[in-house]
This record gives C-alpha cells, sequence and structure tokens, in this order.
C-alpha cells in the first residue's frame, strides 16, 4: 500500500518510521511519504492561510498550495488515483470497519489540515477526480489532523498482509462482535496483595470461557452503554446483557 501525507509539519509524521510501520516500510508492504504543503507556496513567505471570508475567528488554509500539492502527488501516480481522506472534527467517525475498508485500498492520501480548516473548494476540486472522505476520531478538537493521521496510519497499517508477527495477534475482538475485551492478568499470582481470579488459575477451561464472556457483558454494559443499546437483539449474546445491565444496576447501586 502506498500512503502519501500532506501537512505543514512533516517532523509530526516522524513516529510513522517507527515500531511495526517502520519495519513495514522497511520489507516493502508499506510506502509512506510525507509531504511539505509549504513546498507548494508561491509567495516569499510561504504562507498557507488567511482572514475567512464573511468573517469570524481564526485562519483558513488557502486553496492554492492544496490544489498544487494534491495535483503533484496524483501526478505521480502512474494514472492511478488515490482515496483522499481528511481528519477533521466535523467527518464520519472512523471505526475498526473503517480501517478495514482503507486497509483494502492501494493508496491513500491523507490531507492535514490547520487553523480553522481548508477552504471548502479544495474538497470540491478534488471531489472531480478522486473518493474524498472526511474522517473524525471522536468528539474532541485538536490542533490539526497530523495527530489523528498516526493514529488512522498505524490502524490501517496493522491489518495489512505480512504487517504483524505471529506474536501479535490482531486484537480487534473489542470492536469485531460488539463487546468490549475480558480483563487480562499475568504472572505473579499475588501482586501488592492483590490476587489473580482463582477461576483462571483453575484450568477449568469451560469455567474461564463463562467468566471471560461474563467479564466482557458487565464491562460494556459499564463502559459504553451505547453499545449494549447497539446489540443486534438476535445476537446470542444479547439476551445476556440484558441479565448482566441489571446485575451491572445492582452492584453499581452498592457503591
Ligand atoms: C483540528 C484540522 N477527531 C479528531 C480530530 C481530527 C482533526 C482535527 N481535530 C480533531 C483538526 C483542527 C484542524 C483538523
Amino acid at each position: 500500500m502506498r500512503i502519501d501525507v500532506l501537512t505543514i509539519f512533516p517532523d509530526y509524521l516522524a513516529p510513522l518510521g517507527l515500531s511495526l510501520i517502520g519495519k513495514a516500510r522497511e520489507q516493502g508492504l508499506l510506502d509512506v511519504r510525507v509531504h511539505d504543503l509549504r513546498g507548494h507556496t508561491t509567495d516569499r513567505h510561504r504562507t498557507v492561510d488567511d482572514t475567512p471570508y464573511g468573517g469570524g475567528p481564526g485562519m483558513v488554509m488557502k486553496p492554492e498550495p492544496w490544489g498544487a500539492a494534491l495535483d503533484e502527488v496524483v501526478a505521480g501516480g502512474g494514472g492511478a488515483v488515490p482515496r483522499l481522506v481528511v481528519p477533521g472534527p466535523g467527518g464520519m467517525p472512523f471505526t475498526q470497519a473503517m480501517a478495514r475498508e482503507l486497509a483494502a485500498e492501494e493508496w491513500l492520501t491523507f490531507a492535514c489540515g490547520r487553523y480553522e480548516g481548508i477552504d471548502e473548494r479544495v474538497y470540491e476540486d478534488a471531489a472531480t477526480r478522486m473518493r474524498v472522505s472526511v474522517v473524525s476520531l471522536g468528539d474532541y478538537v485538536l490542533n490539526g489532523g497530523e495527530v489523528a493521521v498516526l493514529a488512522m496510519v498505524e490502524a490501517i497499517a496493522r491489518l495489512l498482509p505480512g504487517v504483524l508477527g505471529n506474536a501479535e495477534s490482531l486484537v480487534e475482538e473489542s470492536h469485531e462482535d460488539g463487546l468490549l475485551e475480558y480483563p487480562v492478568y499475568t504472572k505473579p499470582p499475588v501482586w501488592r496483595g492483590l490476587e489473580v481470579p482463582p477461576v483462571l488459575l483453575s484450568g477449568n477451561h469451560g469455567a474461564i470461557k463463562r467468566w471471560r464472556h461474563q467479564q466482557r457483558l458487565l464491562r460494556t454494559a459499564a463502559r459504553r452503554p451505547d453499545m449494549v443499546a447497539a446489540l443486534d437483539p438476535a445476537a446470542p449474546h444479547a439476551r445476556d446483557s440484558e441479565v448482566m445491565g441489571e446485575r451491572v444496576e445492582k452492584s453499581a447501586g452498592e457503591e
């Protein structure tokens, strides 16, 4: 997979040279190219922003550098066209399902905005040539798209064939079957007076399996009521979760 990133802060993307993603790049599984948007300015001060038409606070990213940068990226594609992903708090939610969808693309380009955002005509112009998605990681505001791109590229790259070693299994159950993961423990069996739940040391694999499922339901009910509400009523654990919901309410009331 090829990934181009357009930003006024190329150094922000330095972590893409580390760890699993760095290795995937060395192995030729991933081709990441980071571009400085200021390289596509033409004035002496390398200006990328200007005041908003209509007034209001802050600055808006000028369209010309974006147009030139995207033109150059697309021109280097040998006829192929990337899918453009723009992080922003006003986008569609980025989910595990979207990570899987993006991991199936040959070529992604990420455009990192700053300030109050990018002149809307950049999206309109890009959409005449490529698929454009504005994507949000969650309902909070960052200073720009760079950190969101780091998160998305990591979520996508680990799904690429050959990127994860056998040691690191694809832990995405939490957002695969609609329940959060069960709590995990390792040695020692007692730490600072805290015991590992005895069932996990019992060797009773049936009991362990039931306990873990129960923990997943409890945890989901306590932390993510939105996920419980979204469970398919026909799913095997939807009825379990109603039961656990009652237990959670009880134990919460005891505290
Ligand atoms: C803020 C450009 N959903 C996380 C997220 C992603 C991007 C931005 N904020 C939050 C952002 C300012 C300018 C992008």
